[in-house]
């Protein structure tokens, strides 16, 4: 077999339409996708099935599905190398996590991180079930593409634990029938804190003005954010553990995800330097990454059909092999196929 034609594994990652992308959706998943596409068979998704486990605005929530399969692309993903595709688009994930929510044990479900956070915020009566059903829904997705690598941030690695054991599950009931996938987390962004209150995740939908550095924030805003970051009252600059220098840890994990440096390098590099030296150095790199992703955005918002086209391609390249692998358990789970 020539070298070009031997399979590559394949890695299937998605974000949820649920906002505007964050700088922590692109340390924590963006960078990594792009750094493994040309390894992997890559299979990227907008997930808006799962963004409905929170209430959206329809004309927002199909408004933000192209938004983010353009920053997919801004960010790197190459539709030529990489399949990008909406989840909606292919009934198989709708179907499979079905099946796959049947065999859900409810105790595991209750136990996700994600789904007592989210519902917590929410009168018990207005929960929504996908909410606690949003891990199934996620691991049909990555076991429909035999998918051998999800790269994620670290929020996300408990909903993985969950897929292989879903997965090892049915193929202990059935035969045979998923791959069980191995999570990819980055050394460093793999869990990018609020600026305003960095003790908590950064995440698109929290409302509130200073927390989250949004990828087509204009530029001084951005930079803006960064000096109000929330800090402390002491003077060393030094990644620490300690929930007290929460502030300037996470400023510096932002710095090392972008620069590439290491940590020592780091801490020598601002030894004897001020807060705001570090956090004029921290604007600098995130502008220096926001500044090319945002005109490669707006060229490709601008030219008509472009989008349109590459989420056909992909749909269609991700269908056959989606609704395969669903015939398969199907087929293994008894159902009687149509004729
Ligand atoms: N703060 C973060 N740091 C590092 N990685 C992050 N991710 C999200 N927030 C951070 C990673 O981005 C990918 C897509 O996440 P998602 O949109 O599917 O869901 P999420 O993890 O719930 O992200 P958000 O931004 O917090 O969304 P909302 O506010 O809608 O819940 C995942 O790989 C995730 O780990």
């Amino acid at each position: 077999m020539a070298h070009d034609q031997i399979k590559k594994p394949r890695v299937l990652s998605g974000i949820q339409p649920s906002g505007n992308l964050t700088i922590g959706n692109y340390l924590g998943a963006l960078k990594q996708w792009v750094a493994v596409q040309q390894e992997y068979d890559c299979f990227y998704c907008v997930v808006d099935l799962h963004a409905i486990t929170m209430p959206q605005d329809p004309a927002e929530l199909r408004q933000k599905t192209r938004e983010s399969a353009a920053m997919y692309i801004a960010a790197g993903i190459d539709p030529d190398v990489s399949t990008i595709f909406v989840q909606s688009q292919i009934p198989a994930h709708s179907e499979l996590a079905w099946m796959l929510t049947c065999m859900a044990p409810l105790g595991w479900l209750q136990r996700m991180t994600q789904f007592k956070d989210k519902s917590a915020k929410q009168a018990q009566e207005s929960i929504g079930t996908g909410l606690l059903n949003y891990p199934s829904l996620m691991a049909a997705d990555i076991l429909l593409y035999h998918a051998e690598l999800v790269p994620v941030g670290d929020d996300q690695r408990q909903h993985l634990e969950f897929t292989r054991d879903l997965a090892q599950r049915f193929n202990h009931l059935y035969g045979e029938t998923f791959t069980l996938p191995s999570v990819m987390t980055p050394k460093a962004g793999a869990r990018v804190m609020g600026l305003d209150n960095p003790t908590a995740k950064m995440s698109k939908s929290e409302d509130s003005d200073n927390h989250a550095i949004f990828l087509l924030d204009e530029l001084p805003r951005a930079r803006k954010k960064i000096m109000r970051a929330v800090t402390d009252s002491r003077r060393e600059i030094r990644f620490s553990s300690d929930p007290e220098r929460a502030g300037i840890n996470n400023l510096l994990t932002i710095y090392q995800a972008i620069s590439g440096d290491s940590r020592e390098a780091i801490e020598a590099a601002f030894a004897g330097k001020g807060y705001g030296d570090l956090k004029r150095a921290v604007a600098d790199c995130v502008l220096g990454t926001l500044e090319p992703l945002q005109t490669r955005y707006h060229q490709l918002m601008n030219e008509a059909g472009y989008l349109d086209a590459v989420l056909r391609g992909g749909r269609e390249k991700a269908a056959a092999i989606a609704e395969d692998t669903l015939k398969l358990a199907q087929e293994r789970v008894g159902f009687l196929a149509a004729t």
